[in-house]
């Protein structure tokens, strides 16, 4: 039989091979892109955005929920000056000089000259990042200042451009978080004290909320999105585009929603923060549509809401001493202590902890952020368990410290020690299957009695932990 030609089955004759080929093709590809279709429909997770199949929001969230824990960095020309201008003090934080002090922009610009960061070393950022326990990085790729830390083609005010330095520093931290398997994520100001189009013309209150500037949104069209264009084109996949600035008169929750529509066009399955549009007001009280476009977690900037944000994903950020950008009379650090303790009381409400380190102008994270940096690392190493992945306690508030917890097991965060070695855990229904010390390895059983609505667990007379001790207890749940 003539290879080339087949016997069609139903009628007998005889086609070509390619035609029948094709003929074949052609209805498997069309059962095929049926059958995505109807598996997208099908799936409650499928999401199809510009023809691609995204996440759900809970898929993507998912890497964030289990991370708890990551690094903001602000870095950038206001390093420079570290809070002093002309000789003088200038109050407030580090990276708001330009506008505190009233530089002009054709003065602050100069500040670029001068930066030139010889002993920035990504690999080494990324290392302490890791070794403190934390899991992303959201790093300043253009502050309120308008000057940007990576090679943008649509401005020359950037760090490849305008500085001695001539590196493009978010190339090589997008470099050494994929080798250390760290995320990235940017922030990025909406306010733009910079741009003529924006809040430039403004000098000296640049954060003139009340003014409006006509031809805002030409900034918004020819330089901003064009600028997120390359951010997350040319240095991705991201984890979060941070949005900062939001509050001014320019912007509106309209254009949140469109600039919410257009990033996600471009990553679908990057997370977008709360300040993208009018930000800040709780997510809680919008319609389910609306709070698709608030962004996908809450940013409590400096505090830990009492009862954390119920029902929606947040995340804490905070300054380890009273500034973001560097300022070199700032020593008013919080300690080790504080930051361990912040960390369990944010995971025990269901939240993130977005702590923050300021460069010097040198490219140097300082050495006081460093060394608390490591003694929080001491810790995770040990009891990364007990944040990790968790949710926040079901057991409300309790007497001796925090609370975090998985399916199965209760993390039990005890700042201050039982005097007597009796650690009370009221209200917990649930049968405690074990109980041990999370430092523990041989995970060695602690005894555990019923006592009124609760238990109580029999712990060493002495904190394992002075700073925060783990109980675990398994529980039938
Ligand atoms: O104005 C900024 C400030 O400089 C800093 O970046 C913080 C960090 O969340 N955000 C704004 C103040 O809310």
């Amino acid at each position: 039989m003539n290879e080339s030609l087949i016997r069609w089955p139903r009628h007998g004759g005889r086609i070509r091979r390619r035609t029948y080929t094709a003929i074949l093709s052609a209805v498997l590809c069309v059962l095929w892109i049926a059958g995505c279709r109807q598996e997208a429909a099908k799936s409650p997770s499928a999401d199809v955005r510009g023809g691609k199949r995204t996440l759900s929001k809970d898929e993507r969230m998912e890497w964030w929920r289990d991370a708890r824990f990551g690094m903001f960095i602000h870095w950038g020309l206001y390093a420079v000056p570290a809070g002093e201008w002309k000789g003088k003090q200038v109050p407030g934080i580090g990276e708001w000089i330009m506008e505190r002090a009233h530089i002009p922009v054709s003065e602050y610009e100069q500040l670029a000259g001068q930066f030139n960061p010889v002993k920035f070393d990504a690999d080494e950022w990324v290392r302490i990042a890791k070794n403190a326990g934390m899991k992303y990085i959201v790093i300043t790729s253009k502050h309120h200042d308008g000057f940007c830390l990576w090679d943008s083609k649509v401005t020359n005010y950037d760090i490849v451009d305008a500085t001695p330095f001539k590196r493009d520093v978010l190339r090589e931290l997008s470099r050494a978080c994929k080798k250390q398997g760290i995320r990235l994520c940017f922030y990025h100001s909406i306010m733009d004290w910079h741009h003529p189009d924006a809040q430039a013309p403004f000098y000296p209150n640049y954060n003139d909320t009340k003014q409006s500037n006509p031809n805002f949104s030409c900034y918004v069209e020819n330089y901003m999105k064009p600028q997120l264009k390359e951010l997350i084109t040319n240095y991705g996949p991201l984890g979060v585009l941070w949005f900062d600035g939001e509050w001014i008169g320019d912007w509106t929750e309209p254009q949140g929603k469109d600039l919410y529509n257009y990033v996600r066009d471009l990553q679908p399955d990057i997370l977008i923060n709360n300040r993208v549009g009018k930000g800040r007001k709780g997510m809680e009280g919008l319609s389910k549509g609306d709070q698709e476009y608030a962004g996908d977690f809450g940013t409590p900037e400096q505090q830990i809401p009492a009862k954390g944000l119920p029902g929606v994903d947040w995340e804490s950020c905070m300054t380890m001493n009273d500034t973001w950008g560097y300022k070199s009379s700032d020593h008013h650090w919080k300690s080790s202590e504080d930051l361990l303790r912040n960390l369990a009381d944010i995971a025990s409400k269901g939240g993130n902890f977005l702590l923050n380190v300021g460069p010097t102008s040198e490219g140097l994270i300082p050495g006081a952020s460093v060394e608390r940096l490591a003694a929080m690392g001491d810790w995770m190493k040990v009891n990364g368990e007990s944040i990790y992945g968790t949710t926040a306690s079901p057991l409300g508030e309790v007497p001796w410290g925090r609370c975090t917890a998985k399916p199965g097991k209760l993390y039990l965060h005890v700042f201050d020690w039982p005097a007597g070695g009796k650690l009370e855990v009221a209200g917990l229904k649930d049968q405690v299957r074990k109980a041990y010390l999370l430092a523990d390895e041989k995970r060695a059983k602690l005894p555990v009695t019923r006592s009124g609505d609760g238990v109580v667990v029999t712990v060493p007379e002495k904190a394992p932990d002075r700073i925060n001790t783990v109980v675990v207890l398994e529980i039938k749940s």
